[in-house]
């Protein structure tokens, strides 16, 4: 922890745990204790610490072939673009690393397409995005950010953004009489802001009203995705299939940064060559661990475990007494309990607590306690966690 503190930028504030081992649900700190995880890594673990079929995919292209930029052909894409095309149902994939940057190349594929598909006056394309979003941290992203933390003195700050409310269908037919309009970009549940789930059809009409008004409808799955609201992606409940689909995080299961934006061809190929890339995007590294942890998903079920695990845990929330809890909501296995302080005591200290008995979690927005273990996480153990955060509540009470 010093030195991070000594030589680390300091754009963190992390829970006082120093974690040196993690498999499946369970990590380990440098004491050999033990503790259930809770965030995993924001949903990018997904599959499990060290998914054993995804670290064997890593060690096995590791010792042939890792990175060969894309100046060249290597023989692990095609193969992974032919599999995750086929997984999610599109025509084509565009390879990216981070989750942020999957966002970037959505926000020019949108902008793309509206000035040669769509017949957009050239840089007048606006995309719609919605409050208290959370896409990524680049400085167009947090241009389109309401988060004061997020977006403050990072100025100027990149044009062509209509922010309206999130889960709010008359703020955004008013923005869609907006003829520039070229994208609307929303996650299916806000992750970041709080895990907030939106209404029963909410994403359902904004897509039809989406495609009345030739406007791409934008689904960032980066954390919703793959399996993580009991659903292959959080889209799949209300039978939406989004123009363009940001992925990244789990589709690594963790153990390494791959994202992805997947498109049909009248989208994806308004992006000739050499006019976007990456030095690692589409590396044959990232090809097989991607393949793997896409296989795991399907192999272990894990979009039905967490459906099931998911429901089994919001229950145990919500049956806690306490009056610290102010509300529980969430999908699958991404839920959030809102903590009303209490003498003095915030979510911070619950989340301190609760590190002490075993488990692993962080406040985000100072008073929402986001619970997101592995979806391969035991029964017993969800209901161990279970106990540990009333446990937990009821040494503040
Ligand atoms: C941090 C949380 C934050 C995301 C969605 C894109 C990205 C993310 C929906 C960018 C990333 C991470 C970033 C990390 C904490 C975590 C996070 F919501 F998951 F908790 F911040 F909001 N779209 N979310 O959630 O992906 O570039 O990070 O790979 O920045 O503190 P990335």
């Amino acid at each position: 922890m010093e030195l991070e503190d000594k030589y680390g930028a300091h754009n963190y504030h992390p829970i006082p745990v120093v974690l040196s081992k993690g498999l499946g649900a369970k990590v380990w700190d440098v004491e050999g204790k033990e503790y259930l995880d809770f965030l995993s890594a924001y949903s990018a673990v997904n599959q499990g610490h060290c998914h054993p079929k995804i670290i064997k995919a890593l060690t096995d292209q590791a010792q042939k072939l890792t990175l060969t930029s894309r100046a060249f052909y290597n023989d692990a894409l095609g193969v992974y673009e032919k599999y995750i095309t086929g997984y999610f149902g599109y025509d084509k994939i565009l390879p990216m690393n981070s989750g942020a940057e999957a966002d970037e190349t959505a926000l020019k594929l949108i902008r793309k397409w509206a000035y040669l598909k769509k017949g957009i006056p050239e840089n007048e394309a606006k995309i719609i995005v919605c409050a208290n979003n959370f896409h990524g941290r680049t400085i167009t992203i947090i241009s389109m950010s309401t988060d004061p933390d997020a977006k403050n003195d990072f100025g100027p700050y990149t044009p062509g953004f209509i922010t309206i409310p999130y889960n709010d269908l008359d703020a955004l037919a008013k923005a869609l009489e907006d003829k520039y309009v070229a994208g609307f970009l929303v996650e299916p549940i806000q992750g970041e802001a709080g895990v907030m789930v939106p209404d029963e059809g909410y994403l359902k009409k904004a897509y039809e009203m989406c495609k009345a008004n030739n406007v791409l409808f934008v689904a960032d799955e980066v954390q919703t995705g793959i399996a993580r609201t009991g659903k292959l992606l959080a889209c799949d409940h209300e039978g939406v299939r989004p123009d363009v689909l940001i992925l990244g995080k789990a589709l690594s299961g963790g153990a390494y940064p791959i994202s992805a934006v997947l498109a049909d061809d009248d989208i994806m190929l308004t992006i000739k060559p050499g006019e976007h890339g990456s030095t690692f995007g589409g590396n044959p590294l990232a090809a097989r661990i991607a393949v793997a942890a896409l296989e795991v998903i399907h192999e272990e079920k894990l979009a039905e475990r967490a459906e099931k695990m998911g429901t089994i845990f919001r229950n145990g929330l919500r049956a806690i007494k306490s009056d610290m809890v102010a509300e529980v909501r969430g999908k699958g296995l991404l839920n959030a309990m809102v903590i009303a302080p209490k003498n003095g005591k915030t979510a911070w200290d619950v989340c301190l607590k609760m590190a002490e008995l075993g488990l692993l979690a962080k406040p985000t927005h100072d008073h929402i306690i986001r619970f997101a273990p592995p979806l391969v996480i035991e029964e017993e153990d969800l209901k161990r966690a279970l106990n540990i955060v009333e446990t937990a509540l009821k040494f503040f009470n």
